[in-house]
């Protein structure tokens, strides 16, 4: 369908346009339906291409980033990312159309310091024209004449905004001026992309409305995903993690494997290498029995040391995981753990990278209220002490699977939230909908542990259910860590066999799951 005479920024024309088709559902709470913006946004929603904030809003008023046009646009142009150089949400994304030639080093250098400021309108234009229409071209006489402010138009995007204005993608405001240099909203970012795909072509298949069923929980679209410097203390609203300026926040990483076995991959150098790859969250997983921290207390701390500090070296946020397994009820050394978790609280309470996780995974004979709540209720006392306001994980009985059980009697207390963890040849569909009853009952819920394997750390892998795993917690904000970053003869290991802890990792030396999951670490 080809519009030549839109009027993208004369919202009372749009009104008049859409008037008949104002009934359209808002999936959004701040997006009336009938407002000039609400059909565009509706349309690249079901379409998939973006969503709005997990509290339900699209925030049409808000000038776009850069990060969040640019990965918008590889979504339309189905340019899927590279490796970034930041640990950026979208550093991936950002790279590729940098790489594509949609714009130049400097206009949005990769090293970040663009990233989440607005896009000047005209640097907008550019990147979408050679994205999804670059063979289009305008005549100078022509097209400059429609621009009362052509002179300020930088000489850079001559070509590009003359072409937008011959396609019909843009026509100035209602005095007729592009106003180059400004910023764009959200919502008129939207119209922008959504007349692109049509005048492509790529857009005649837009759906108008979702041709899946809405989910019951708010999807994120565009979430912070950064490190620690950026986003400060983290703090649990509702059910959803943010950082310390209240903005929705993803966190995701790798969980290391034991560290009194494989200790080695907790080295900086291994972590860094994770975050290379746009991690920015590692798990150092003490195990308690098995010959980890109760057996070896003096050793095992110092490794959980080392990776909590070569996490912090990395600017990622880091839990300090208290890994109960065959020592099933965290009853059995509440002792000690109160003893460890003050002692870490004591040396770590004013960083705020760092997150308690009380209990990996209760099992066997235990129960929520007669064991894993009281402990919770003593040990989350000793950390606050020291650390009033970081963030605390706690498990559940069932190797935490029983957040059902959390959510009918949680905790008093704030910036808990409780795991989940599951691994996908084995766990699916009804423990999702175990987190989605949980959400709905108000519980915050954190994936500290998953696996692609089946639950023994063996088997498959199973990348076609871990994706649909990874896709539903991304539409509802959930954070993750992934089992293992080791090079153990097993199929849940991130690493080829004899990879070295201390150099940096060609993609050729992580697994099949650890490429599946490492280029899942920035997903938008
Ligand atoms: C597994 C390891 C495996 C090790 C075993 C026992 O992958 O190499 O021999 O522990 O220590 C969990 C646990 C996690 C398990 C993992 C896979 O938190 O320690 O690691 N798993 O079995 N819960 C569910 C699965």
């Amino acid at each position: 369908m080809r519009r030549k005479s839109l009027f993208l920024l004369v919202p009372l024309l749009l009104v008049l346009l859409w008037a008949g088709e104002g009934n359209a559902s808002a999936a959004f709470s701040d997006v009336r339906p009938d407002s000039w913006y609400a059909q565009a946004v509706e349309e690249m929603e079901g379409a998939g291409l973006l969503s709005g904030y997990p509290d339900g809003r699209f925030g049409p008023g808000e000038p776009i980033s850069a990060a969040q046009f640019v990965s918008i646009t590889a979504r339309c142009a189905g340019l899927g990312p590279v490796q970034g150089q930041t640990n950026h949400w979208a550093s991936g994304s950002l790279q590729a159309a940098l790489q594509a030639g949609w714009y130049d080093w400097d206009e949005i250098p990769p090293t970040g310091e663009k990233f989440d400021q607005p896009i000047p309108r005209q640097l907008a234009v550019k990147i979408l024209m050679k994205a999804l229409l670059p063979e289009v071209r305008g005549d100078y006489n022509a097209e400059s004449q429609k621009m009362k402010d052509f002179s300020r138009l930088d000489g850079r995007y001559y070509e590009a905004v003359l072409a937008a204005y011959a396609a019909g993608l843009t026509s100035g405001d209602e005095n007729g001026n592009f106003n180059p240099q400004n910023g764009l909203s959200r919502a008129e970012a939207c119209i922008l992309f959504q007349r692109a795909l049509k005048l492509s072509g790529a857009g005649e298949g837009l759906p108008t409305t979702p041709t899946v069923p809405e989910p019951e929980v708010p999807q994120p679209a565009v979430t912070v995903q950064s490190g620690v410097l950026e986003n400060g203390w983290l703090q649990v609203v509702g059910t959803q993690l943010r950082n310390e300026a209240g903005q929705p926040l993803v966190l995701r990483g790798m969980s290391s494997h034991g560290l009194q076995w494989y200790g080695q991959y907790a080295s900086r150098q291994s972590i860094q290498n994770t975050a290379r790859y746009g991690a920015n969250l590692f798990r150092a997983a003490m195990y308690t029995g098995e010959g980890g921290y109760l057996s070896n207390p003096t050793a095992v701390r110092q490794r959980l040391i080392n990776a909590v500090d070569g996490a912090i070296a990395s600017d990622m946020y880091v839990i300090i995981d208290w890994h109960i397994l065959s020592d099933g009820n965290p009853m059995d050394h509440l002792g000690e753990a109160k003893e460890f978790f003050s002692d870490m609280a004591r040396r770590y309470g004013d960083n705020p990278a760092v997150i308690y996780e009380i209990c990996n995974e209760p099992n066997g004979n235990v129960t929520w209220e007669r064991d894993v709540k009281p402990y919770a209720q003593a040990v989350i006392p000793a950390i606050r002490t020291y650390a009033p306001q970081s963030v605390i994980l706690v498990g559940s009985p069932t190797w935490s699977q029983d957040i059902h059980l959390a959510a009918q009697s949680p905790l008093e207390g704030g910036n808990l939230m409780y795991t989940l963890h599951f691994y996908a040849g084995t766990h699916g569909a009804e423990l999702r909908q175990r987190i989605d009853s949980a959400l709905s009952a108000g519980l915050p819920v954190f994936v500290s542990e998953w696996g692609t394997s089946r639950a023994d750390g063996g088997g498959g892998v199973f990348l076609q259910e871990a994706g649909e795993w990874l896709d539903f917690l991304a539409r509802r904000g959930i954070s993750w860590a992934n089992w293992s970053l080791c090079d153990k003869n097993e199929t849940s290991a991130a690493l080829n066999p004899g990879t070295s802890p201390d150099e940096t990792w060609a993609w050729e030396n992580l697994s099949p799951s650890g490429q599946f999951v490492f280029s899942r670490f920035s997903d938008a």
